[in-house]
């Protein structure tokens, strides 16, 4: 896969260099440019925002930069490849959630738009959509001062669904959201640490009572934080025996 960032601050992405993300570039796994947008300003003082039609607070950033960077992105590839998918983080997005990573780990390449201030003139948007999917994604219902800290959640949140950048893919079945569900507690050694005892099935070598505990505890854990999801979860898609868990 290959992953472009465009943003006005290119220092922010320095940790994708760092851990399993960096690794994977390291390995060829994945190829993952930044860009600095002021690169495609043409005055002096390389202005990326002016202020917003209808008045109000903040900035906005001007659309021609914007034009100039993504064109540049979407000229560097084959006549006959698919258009690139466009990622907009904003918190007026659509959610992204573990099935969104799962789709977008899918796609040969994605492209970051990294906003700052009050957004990017709209019309780049719909310009966009010429040569990129465009997606507007937020990663929750909070606000973020710009793009950056979201590219890193959503490129680490990707990178590690594609094919060989997590050493053991098993890793990746038994975590939290991969089946609808919260994770289950883990536990290592000492199995008696400050007076607290590792949950006893876990130390009886029954695989079939130590999945049962485990499926247990997912529920128990998804009803006491999230509610929301318990609500989605459709406890008849489960085998039989694991539904006896609940
Ligand atoms: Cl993806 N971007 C920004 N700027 N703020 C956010 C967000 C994204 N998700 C939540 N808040």
């Amino acid at each position: 896969m290959r992953i472009d960032v465009v943003s006005i601050f290119p220092d922010y992405l320095a940790p994708l260099e760092l851990s399993l993300i960096g690794k994977a570039r390291q390995d060829g796994l994945l190829e993952l440019n930044v860009h600095d947008l002021r690169d495609f300003t043409t005055d002096r003082h390389r202005t990326v925002d002016d202020t917003p039609y209808g008045g109000g607070a903040g900035m906005v950033m001007k659309p021609e930069p914007w034009a100039q960077a993504l064109a540049a992105v979407a000229a560097d590839r084959p006549a006959e490849a698919a258009k690139p998918v466009l990622i907009v983080p904003s918190p007026a997005g659509e959610r992204f959630t573990q099935a969104t990573a799962h789709e977008l780990a899918e796609e040969d390449r994605l492209v970051f738009a990294c906003g700052r201030y009050e957004g990017i003139d709209e019309r780049v948007m719909e310009w966009a959509a010429g040569h990129f999917t465009v997606r507007p994604v937020s990663l929750g219902d909070y606000v973020l001062n710009g793009g950056e800290v979201a590219v890193l959640a959503m490129v680490e949140a990707i990178g590690r669904l594609l094919p060989g950048v997590v050493g053991n893919p098993e890793s990746l079945v038994e975590e939290s959201h991969s089946d609808g569900l919260l994770e289950y507690p883990v536990y290592t050694k000492p199995s008696n640490w400050r007076e607290r005892e590792v949950p006893a099935v876990l130390l009886s070598g029954n695989h079939g009572n130590i999945a049962q505990w485990r499926r247990h505890e997912q529920y128990r854990r998804t009803a006491e934080r999230r509610p929301d999801l318990l609500a989605e979860f459709d406890a008849g898609r489960l085998p039989r025996a694991d539904r006896t868990a609940f």
